[in-house]
């Protein structure tokens, strides 16, 4: 059973990862729009990831007995200067979102919720590859910034992203 507390803070959490979905579908359309097709895949795979990290939160508070109350999602930003401050935006929102199941992980601690806690510790190991992967693309678009063409050899690397299914998916 979850406490009042914990059910709040993990639907919060599960809004904060729609938003994420919804903040990433928006650069890919962003992407499009400017034809670098590749990029524009990677965030789709991104979506798709948002969207099953929304989707465990949803099933571990049913699973739990409690109620998922959905919350309106906040409006993304749609234009970027550019890919390289579109990836910035992204790690911004990545470092949020840690800090935001570090503070989830505290909550279950102080309420003496493990179960809570054991699931969060797939979100504190995910959040260092969501981190470490927006980083490589930030340093590779910095590398490739004077470059000529350097732009589309990313995009290249890019369009071969592929949804990998987590093999503990709830
Ligand atoms: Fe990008 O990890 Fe969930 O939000």
């Amino acid at each position: 059973m979850l406490t009042a507390k914990i059910q709040k803070e993990l639907n919060s959490q599960l809004n904060k990862e729609l938003f994420s979905a919804y903040l990433y579908m928006s650069m890919a359309a962003y992407f499009q729009d400017v034809d670098l097709l590749g990029f524009a895949n990677w965030m789709n795979i991104q979506v798709k990831e948002e969207l099953m990290h929304a989707e465990k939160f949803y099933n571990f508070i049913h699973e739990r007995g409690g109620r998922v109350a959905l919350e309106a999602i906040e409006k993304p930003l749609t234009e970027w200067a550019s890919p390289l401050t579109a990836f910035e935006a992204s790690l911004d929102h990545e470092v949020f979102i840690t800090k935001s199941i570090n503070e989830l992980v505290n909550v279950s601690l102080q309420e003496s919720d493990h179960a809570t806690g054991i699931f969060l510790q797939w979100f504190v190991t995910e959040q260092v590859e969501e981190e470490a992967n927006t980083t490589e693309i930030i340093k590779k678009l910095k590398l490739m910034k004077d470059f000529p063409g350097g732009l589309y050899m990313i995009d290249k690397e890019l369009a071969g992203r592929t949804l990998v299914m987590p093999a503990t998916a709830a």
